[in-house]
């Protein structure tokens, strides 16, 4: 596990070279686990500079791996992450780590599709294991209705060369026999949209993973440190005013959730974003026996196990706009009901922990990317609840924005411009579960 913290003896004075991140073999995880208290530091603590080439606002995965590819793919090394909090504290560290491609337009399929691809190979690529679990993924279908949008899915899904299909109840019960697949259930199971790609992964894992080869990259990554106004001249952003100091830069990429309005704001951006709270939950821990993530869109539930053991649990966003992270009560008890109405054997377990995090929603369910009326002011937000999954193309479609100052091909539908001409990517019917 990474400390966090001041590690000046592996940093480069000016932070522009590529440094060695710590490797760890057997040996070395038995000394520092058993004998030794001194872990070495997976990331520096750097000093604030007064200018830098690009800065992040977000230390989550979308901020983190958006300055590992500027720095690897693009040789952009002068680039400050900065978080108001601790990184992987939003967003990146709250939610239920669900990873899939199985979307409903082709632009939505490609483009998660392509994060699938980096997910895949991620452990390799930054020398990190972020324990990608390869598990499979059901999107139940409790009427006529959910399963015509389940065919239609599949098909877009196919088309794009994603392996996705439309299986019957008894498929469904063969590959989780713990639902409950009778019919006379209050929402019985008609079918699922099977998804075999699918999986969990270590979110907190993929963040530190991150972390440590941007840092090893040159790039500074301040936590603690929170943007109280962006700076913008004739059109174009100049600097950036934060709670530690002023920092002049020409780029300044928005990649927070939650607080993406209130950052657009101050660069005086209007984006169409609610915010809401998503709220979750985990069991103790069991012996495996769920090996599929299970959805529920009219159940308004998701869940699968860990490589621990526990259950983590997920719904709908809360019915109103909040920016509270508390969980509730209610939340729990409904929860508990439409569990069991899928899964009744689960009546004995015990909840452990409940937690929620804020979900920036955009009126079509698709992401915000790419330019702005601004200059070098640049969005990456309006991720509602399928942000993490969408970490890895997301940093590399903006590192390759911010670059080339042009939106890939990847991204070309997400721009802020759809909402003025009625472009929408209508992701709704592949969103978790109903809102
Ligand atoms: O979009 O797969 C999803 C998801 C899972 C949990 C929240 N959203």
């Amino acid at each position: 596990m990474p400390v966090f913290g001041n590690n000046h003896r592996n940093g480069s004075a000016n932070g522009s070279r590529k440094r060695r991140p710590p490797r760890y073999s057997a040996f070395s995880l038995i000394k520092h686990g058993v004998v030794s208290t001194e872990w070495p530091r997976a990331w520096r603590t750097c000093d604030l500079r007064s200018s830098y080439d690009v800065v992040i606002v977000g230390g989550g995965v979308h901020g983190l791996a958006t300055a590992y590819y500027l720095a690897r793919n693009h040789g952009i090394r002068n680039v400050a992450v900065l978080d108001k909090g601790y990184l992987g504290a939003g967003g990146s560290g709250r939610n239920t780590a669900i990873l899939r491609s199985n979307y409903l337009t082709p632009e939505g399929v490609r483009f998660y599709d392509r994060s699938m691809e980096l997910y895949r190979h991620l452990a390799a690529d930054l020398n990190f294991n972020v324990m990608f679990s390869r598990k499979g993924h059901l999107t139940l279908a409790h009427n006529d209705s959910s399963l015509r949008t389940m065919r239609w899915r599949a098909e877009v899904n196919k088309h794009v060369g994603v392996d996705s299909e439309v299986i019957d109840p008894a498929q469904v019960k063969e590959l989780v026999p713990y639902l409950d697949v009778s019919t006379d259930t209050r929402y019985p199971i008609l079918g699922a949209l099977y998804h075999p790609p699918g999986g969990i992964i270590r979110h907190d894992a993929v963040v530190w993973g991150y972390a440590r080869a941007a840092d090893a990259h040159g790039v500074h990554l301040h936590q603690r440190t929170e943007v109280t106004g962006i700076e913008v001249q004739n059109g174009r952003v100049v600097g950036v005013r934060t709670n530690r100091g002023r920092i002049a830069t020409p780029v300044v990429l928005n990649a927070t959730a939650g607080w993406s309005t209130l950052i657009s704001d101050m660069a005086g951006v209007r984006t169409p974003v609610q915010t809401f709270p998503l709220q979750a939950a985990v069991t103790e821990p069991v012996r495996p026996f769920l090996h599929a993530v299970v959805v529920s869109g009219s159940l308004h539930v998701y869940v699968s196990q860990t490589d621990r053991g526990e259950l983590v649990f997920g719904a709908s966003v809360d019915p109103f706009a909040s920016y509270s992270m508390r969980g509730s009560l209610e939340f729990v008890e409904g929860l508990a009901g439409h569990v069991l109405e899928l899964m009744p054997a689960l009546s004995k377990m015990r909840l452990m922990r409940q937690w929620a995090g804020l979900c920036d929603m955009t009126p079509d369910y698709s992401p915000i990317m790419g330019e702005t009326p601004v200059e070098g002011f640049y969005l990456d937000v309006g991720w509602g609840t399928y942000g993490f999954k969408a970490g890895p193309v997301s940093g590399e479609a903006m590192a390759e924005t911010i670059a080339t100052r042009r939106r890939p091909e990847i991204i070309a539908a997400f721009g802020l411009d759809r909402f003025a001409e009625g472009a929408l990517v209508g992701e709704k019917g592949a969103a978790a579960v109903g809102h």
